[in-house]
């Protein structure tokens, strides 16, 4: 009787003990609501991407010039020594994983065989009129993993429709058609406002064009000066601007408008469109290769880089094909030697050793998953430190080992699969402010002024931001190649 008692007894405790736990169990703390616009899927592959690189190729490479008349023969194209292999080896071996080839450039000259015209390829020496230059590229690029993008001007100098808008309009159309149906995935499709002052009058049906691309393939960006899915950065430098918000109102952007530059620039921290800013600019001074020209200088190169990526942007960076249908070797040497440097820099995160790794707050608490060690691991989208709750001036602190801290680079990522928010943050090196800086966005990255500092107690203040600030990645590095003016 008592053994029956006892385990009766026994039973209701542990139910009663269960039904307590469950109840009690402390709840998991989730992500914060995002902070709208948000990215696409496919947006936030490009901006993963960072680097990616355009082929200017075309009658122009043959003629010396930069924009060509429309009135070219064919015939002087004839890059007899031509191998894509090598324009994507190169590409590949500067760690680009995405490549635009201008398949028709103002000249109307198309490197594909259009069944639309006779200025092709198709009229040129070229493997007797049957090669394929879009084809070639595509290949290559496959064999690699390299995605493809491509670049269909507007401005057409040579097609008799251009000044016509219906007409030309379903020329454009139908070879846009040609290129999102042949060629398999295209990611990016670049569109761009060029003209020149005497070129007719014409409208593009951008929202018939846009549709068609959207229709015919699922994952690309289209870029243009307003979108819909990359933005023009507002100059050909590769330059962003020091404050770069990936958002932007896109009701106040129209393609080839000069007088938006600023704001492309910039972007618009109450811009309701999600609308990243891609950086173009051309490893020569010339979009085309010109005999007379050599590639820029590495610290120019680095400059453009941390100008671009470290300002929330991905560069675009032009390496163009030469006569003989390659890239020539001193520009191979500079991308190497570009890759090189990147490498040297970014490969080692100093903070990585550091001796601790703390916080001013973090949302759940301790073990809530939103601690300030999420900053060092290799997620930089979706694991990242969350303070406790939206107020300015939370920080996030790396404490160096006994023989401190030495960099001249500071790299901040904000989580922006959860929207940018952050407006406003400051650097300080035992307690003494080192930078400060506006916009963080997907990165930014911070070039010492002052040189290199060594230090022990490195703080990274948010002073403004929209939401609480999602900091997914934080690096100290060295840069080596780094060497501020107005320091000795
Ligand atoms: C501009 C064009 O006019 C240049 O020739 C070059 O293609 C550059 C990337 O875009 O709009």
């Amino acid at each position: 009787m008592f053994k029956l008692w006892f385990s009766l007894f026994l039973t209701t405790l542990i139910f009663q003990v269960q039904k307590f736990a469950v109840c009690e169990r402390e709840q998991i703390p989730t992500p914060p609501l995002p902070v709208l616009p948000l990215p696409s899927y496919s947006q936030l592959k490009w901006q993963q991407r960072e680097l990616i690189m355009f082929f200017h190729f075309g009658v122009n490479t043959f003629t010396d010039s930069e924009w060509g008349t429309g009135n070219e023969n064919p015939a002087i194209f004839n890059p007899v020594g031509l191998d894509t292999n090598q324009w994507v080896s190169t590409a590949v071996e500067a760690g680009v994983s995405l490549v635009i080839l201008t398949a028709k450039h103002h000249d109307g000259f198309c490197l594909w065989p259009s069944k639309y015209t006779d200025h092709s390829v198709a009229g040129s020496p070229w493997k007797n009129g049957h090669g394929d230059v879009v084809q070639e590229l595509v290949n290559a690029a496959k064999a690699r993993g390299v995605d493809v993008g491509l670049y269909l001007s507007p401005w057409d100098r040579h097609d008799r429709r251009y000044g016509h808008d219906l007409q030309y309009n379903e020329y454009y159309l139908a070879q846009l058609h040609e290129l999102l149906s042949r060629y398999g995935d295209v990611r990016e499709i670049w569109f761009d406002g060029a003209k020149g002052s005497n070129a007719p009058n014409m409208s593009y049906y951008f929202t018939d064009w846009f549709a068609m691309v959207k229709e015919l393939q699922s994952s690309i960006n289209v870029f243009s000066d307003a979108g819909p899915d990359v933005r023009w950065v507002g100059n050909e430098k590769g330059f962003a601007g020091s404050t770069c918000w990936s958002t932007i109102n896109r009701s106040s952007l129209s393609i080839g408008d000069g007088s938006i530059v600023g704001y492309l620039n910039t972007g618009d921290p109450k811009g309701t469109d999600w609308l990243p800013a891609e950086c173009d600019v051309s490893i020569r001074k010339g979009w085309f290769w010109h005999k007379s020209q050599s590639p820029k200088k590495l610290s120019d190169l680095l400059d453009i880089y941390y100008n671009s990526v470290g300002r929330n942007c991905v560069l675009l960076l032009n390496v163009p094909p030469n006569t003989t249908g390659l890239i020539s070797e001193s520009d191979v040497q500079r991308l190497k030697e570009f890759r090189n440097a990147i490498d040297t820099i970014f490969s080692t995160n100093l903070a990585e050793n550091c001796f601790l790794i703390r916080a001013s707050s973090q949302r759940g608490g301790k073990g809530g998953g939103f601690g300030p060690e999420n900053v060092l691991d290799s997620d930089h989208l979706w694991t990242y430190w969350a303070p406790g709750d939206h107020q300015d001036d939370q920080w996030i602190e790396i404490i160096g080992t006994d023989g401190g801290l030495r960099f001249n680079v500071v790299r901040i990522q904000e989580a922006i699969g959860l929207g940018q928010r952050i407006k406003r943050h400051e650097i300080y090196v035992d307690g003494k402010l080192v930078a400060k800086g506006s916009t963080v966005g997907y990165k930014k990255l911070h070039r010492l002024e002052s040189g290199v500092v060594h230090g022990h107690v490195v703080r990274i203040k948010i002073k403004e931001s929209k939401a609480v600030p999602l900091i997914s990645s934080i690096g100290l590095h060295f840069d080596p190649y780094w060497h501020p003016k107005n320091v000795q």
